[in-house]
Order: C-alpha cells, then sequence, then structure tokens
C-alpha cells in the first residue's frame, strides 16, 4: 500500500494525537472536564489532541485552513483547502473509560473530501482512505460488507443526546429499523461507526445532527471502500445538514426507505 504524502501528513498527525490520547485515558481521572452544553463534556484530552493535529498539519501544510472542533477556525491563505478535524470524537465514551474513540482527520479540497483518516489509539485500528486509492484498516484493504438483505444486517445508529431536540424522530426511526434488521449497535463515535461501515463489520449505518469534523473521514472511507451515503433525502448534503445514511447500494438504499417511513397510524 502505497500512501501518498499529503495522506502519510494526516497519518502521523493522527498517531501523535493519538499517543496523547492515550495517555490522558490512561488518568482520565485527572483531567480537567468542562461542560460546553446539556451533556455535552469537553476535557483537556480533546484540547491536547486538537493541538497536535494542528500542529502537525499547519507545519506540513502553512496555507491550508483549518476547522476543529474545538478552536476558532482558521481561514488559509489557500482558499481551495481545508482539513476538517475532530481531535477526539467519542468525548464521552473516553470519560468514562470506555475503549470506543477516535481521532478524524479529512482533507477538503474545493468543497470535496479528498482524504480521510481515522484512528483509535486504544485499539491500533488505524483506517485511512485517499480519493481513487481505496480504503485501508491499517496495511488491509478493506470493502463494505456485501449482504443484501436488510433481515441479514447490523446496523449502527447514534442515539441522540441530553439536550438534543430528536429524541422523538429518533425513536420513531429505530421502531422502523429494529422491525427489519437483524440487531442495532451503538458505539458512541461517528467516526469509528462509519469506519465500521467501511470495514464491513456494520452493514448500515444512520445518524443526524451530525457536524462535518465527526463525518468527513467516515464518508470517504465508505466511498472508497465501494459503499453509499446520502443525507435525509437521499442527496449528497451530509456535510452540511448533519445526516448520513451509509451502506452497500441495497442496504444505503434499504435503510433510506425505512427510516422515511411515516409515523404509523395508532
Ligand atoms: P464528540 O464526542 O466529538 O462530541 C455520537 O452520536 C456523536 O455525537 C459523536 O460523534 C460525539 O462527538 C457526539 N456527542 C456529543 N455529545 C455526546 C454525548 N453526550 N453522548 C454521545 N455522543 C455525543
Ligand atoms: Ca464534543
Ligand atoms: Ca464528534
Ligand atoms: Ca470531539
Amino acid at each position: 500500500m502505497a500512501r501518498s504524502a499529503l495522506l502519510n501528513v494526516m497519518v502521523q498527525a493522527a498517531l501523535k494525537a493519538g499517543k496523547s490520547l492515550a495517555r490522558d485515558f490512561g488518568e482520565v481521572q485527572n483531567l480537567q472536564v468542562s461542560v460546553k452544553g446539556p451533556g455535552d463534556f469537553v476535557s483537556q484530552a480533546d484540547f491536547r489532541a486538537e493541538k497536535i493535529v494542528k500542529e502537525e498539519l499547519l507545519k506540513a501544510r502553512p496555507t491550508y485552513g483549518f476547522l476543529g472542533e474545538e478552536g476558532e477556525e482558521i481561514i488559509g491563505t489557500d482558499g481551495s483547502h481545508r482539513w476538517l478535524v475532530d481531535p477526539l470524537d467519542g468525548t464521552t465514551n473516553f470519560l468514562h473509560g470506555i475503549p470506543q474513540f477516535a481521532v478524524s482527520i479529512a482533507l477538503e479540497r474545493s468543497g470535496e473530501i479528498v482524504a480521510g483518516v481515522i484512528f483509535n489509539p486504544a485499539t491500533d485500528e488505524l483506517f485511512t482512505a485517499e480519493r481513487g486509492g481505496g480504503a485501508f484498516l491499517n496495511d488491509r484493504r478493506i470493502r463494505v460488507a456485501a449482504r443484501k438483505t436488510l433481515s441479514d444486517c447490523v446496523i449502527g445508529c447514534g442515539i441522540p443526546h441530553l439536550g438534543k431536540s430528536n429524541h422523538g424522530k429518533f425513536l420513531l426511526e429505530l421502531r422502523h429499523v429494529m422491525g427489519e434488521v437483524s440487531g442495532v449497535r451503538r458505539i458512541g463515535s461517528a467516526a469509528l461507526d462509519l469506519a465500521y461501515v467501511a470495514a464491513g463489520r456494520f452493514d448500515g449505518f444512520w445518524e443526524t445532527h451530525l457536524n462535518a469534523w465527526d463525518i468527513a473521514a467516515g464518508l470517504i472511507l465508505i466511498r472508497e471502500a465501494g459503499g453509499f451515503t446520502s443525507d435525509a433525502d437521499g442527496g449528497t448534503d451530509m456535510l452540511s445538514t448533519g445526516t448520513v445514511v451509509a451502506g452497500n447500494e441495497y442496504i444505503q438504499k434499504a435503510l433510506l426507505e425505512v427510516i422515511g417511513r411515516p409515523v404509523p397510524k395508532a
């Protein structure tokens, strides 16, 4: 597997930030935590990881823009390139000692995602993809699962947390999906959920109210693994709407239809 110089920069940044996260995960009880909103936490570990990623990426490409979850956006002098970074996706898991969290880094070129890296330092799993080059888990090529029938499928989802306004809508979607699939799972890191679809572990996934930094890297991973993604209307505005429905060509379509079903009559 030959990685481009640019993808290598992203991988090095993710590994370095991952090391910092792994260190902080070992003494999570000593970390300073602040509350951004109901159910929405940020810790020293998030800030440290973002600083590392930002420094590594801007050192390698000083003219590119940078949008990370925890800091002010940097507008680059190069108007066509921007990094989209979630330094710690799955902060709630991290703070509870649950080893399901990741660094997510994507590169946007003229509005298109062209490369993505997702790294879980607790499992040492590194997911990478660049446009036209396929998707990889560590050094092995990955592909989306081949199942064509919803009743055979395990589907990942995100569950709205405290402070989100979409609890009722989610329960309705879940009820529809539960009636059709073999099982539903919830990891608590949207980046890992999407990486799991790319790796064929989940047959599909849906979630709403996400941010661009949660999903940008995962979207290119799925595309390069032969999968499909859309927003709630079947369109391509995942980054701006924050809704993702993902799977192989059959399951993505089937899931979109199931999720969009109207409220059942009483
Ligand atoms: P974060 O950890 O970077 O904030 C999962 O549903 C997504 O929602 C994750 O990507 C997570 O990103 C975000 N999220 C924010 N607050 C959450 C919470 N209290 N519980 C679960 N996920 C949360
Ligand atoms: Ca957060
Ligand atoms: Ca996130
Ligand atoms: Ca985060």
